[in-house]
């Protein structure tokens, strides 16, 4: 107790403090000699300079590995998947014929304006090239050079008829025969393989019903582009994709379908396949892989 409760004068301290900084007998700055100060500084010097060399070696060394025009990691190698227009979170369609605000069917319609302002004839036919049908758009790079402005292919909005917007600016929505538009992601340096039976120069779309039931209830239905087929048809030259550096004026094909006599008030679960060689879409654990599944509920 009497060793804690020592008392030393604020002028001791001072003192001592003082002594510490700059100690004349011993020629010491805080504790050390000025050759240790030099060596410990030096010491530091050069153990932070090492460490920034080894960090910027190692950056330069994985910048090295990194390719600006595709992607080093791909999550999804090889099946691309499928999405909707109009999306909406839930993936529906619903609406009543009569509610043709925005709360009903002209929100879907706004959706599809949107989603093809890009696609519209005039901005195409600027940005994109007039393809060979049926062949892919292969553009390979002059042997090291990297060609990063590779043409893309024109998609006409027109391609898509009755659900192009353009004649019917409700896309069949106010007749109760409404259009929705399938696409593909992209993927880059993805090449589709085609089904013989099918098409020769496109991979296929075709909507059909869950069940027997519903596909009995959706009616009929009519595919933009078909290129002369049934289904719905993404020709080869939309194929491959270099990514979007490479392939800047680059914009996917869509598929519309169009269901003419759908069954009304009821739920109807649509599944849309697209039908590739080498597209799975059968993968349980990938939902939207090679396909997408929507409701569509026509009230009256
Ligand atoms: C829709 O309109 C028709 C006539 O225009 C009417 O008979 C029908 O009751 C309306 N339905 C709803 C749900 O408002
Ligand atoms: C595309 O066409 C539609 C209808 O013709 C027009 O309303 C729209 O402004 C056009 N969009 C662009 C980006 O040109
Ligand atoms: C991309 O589109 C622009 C016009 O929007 C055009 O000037 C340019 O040439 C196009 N690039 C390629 C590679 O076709
Ligand atoms: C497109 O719409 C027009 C006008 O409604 C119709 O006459 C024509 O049969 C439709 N085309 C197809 C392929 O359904
Ligand atoms: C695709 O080509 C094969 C072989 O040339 C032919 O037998 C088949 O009928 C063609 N398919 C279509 C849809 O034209
Ligand atoms: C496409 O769907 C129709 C039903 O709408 C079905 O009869 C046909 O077999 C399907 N075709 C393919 C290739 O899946
Ligand atoms: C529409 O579907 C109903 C049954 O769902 C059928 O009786 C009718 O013939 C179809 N109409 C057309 C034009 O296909
Ligand atoms: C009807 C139609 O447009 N058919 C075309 C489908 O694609 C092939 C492949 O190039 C064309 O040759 C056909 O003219």
């Amino acid at each position: 107790m009497a060793a804690l409760s020592q008392k030393r004068s604020c002028g001791q301290i001072m003192n001592e403090f003082g002594e510490f900084m700059w100690n004349p007998r011993t020629r010491e700055f805080m504790g050390r000699t000025a050759s240790s100060w030099v060596l410990i500084v030096t010491f530091y010097v050069v153990f932070y300079a090492f460490l920034t060399g080894m960090f910027a070696l190692s950056i330069w060394v994985m910048l090295q590995t990194i390719d600006d025009y595709t992607p080093k990691y791909w999550d999804r190698l090889s099946s691309p998947g499928l999405m909707i227009r109009p999306k909406t979170d839930s993936l529906e369609i619903v609406y009543n014929i009569n509610d043709t605000g925005n709360s009903g069917w002209g929100a879907y319609v706004a959706k599809l304006n949107s989603a093809l302002e890009v696609y519209n004839d005039s901005v195409q036919m600027q940005q994109g090239s007039v393809c060979n049908q049926g062949v892919f758009n292969k553009q390979d790079n002059m042997g090291d050079v990297k060609n990063n402005h590779k043409k893309a292919c024109q998609f006409l909005r027109s391609s898509l008829g009755n659900c192009s917007g353009l004649d019917d600016p409700t896309y069949g929505y106010k007749d109760g025969s409404p259009c929705v538009l399938i696409k593909m992601n992209r993927i880059i340096n993805f090449l589709p393989g085609v089904i013989p039976s099918l098409s020769n120069s496109s991979i296929t779309i075709n909507c059909t019903g869950k069940t027997t039931d519903t596909e009995l209830m959706l009616g009929r239905r009519t595919y933009y582009p078909s290129n002369g087929t049934v289904l719905g048809t993404m020709d080869l030259m939309y194929f491959p994709y270099y990514g979007k550096k490479a392939q800047t004026n680059y914009t996917q094909p869509l598929v519309a379908v169009q269901f003419h006599n759908v069954t009304q008030n009821q739920d109807l679960f649509v599944e849309c396949r697209a039908n590739a060689a080498n597209i799975n879409s059968n993968d349980d654990r990938d939902k939207f892989s090679g396909r997408v599944t929507f409701k569509l509920r026509i009230n009256k």
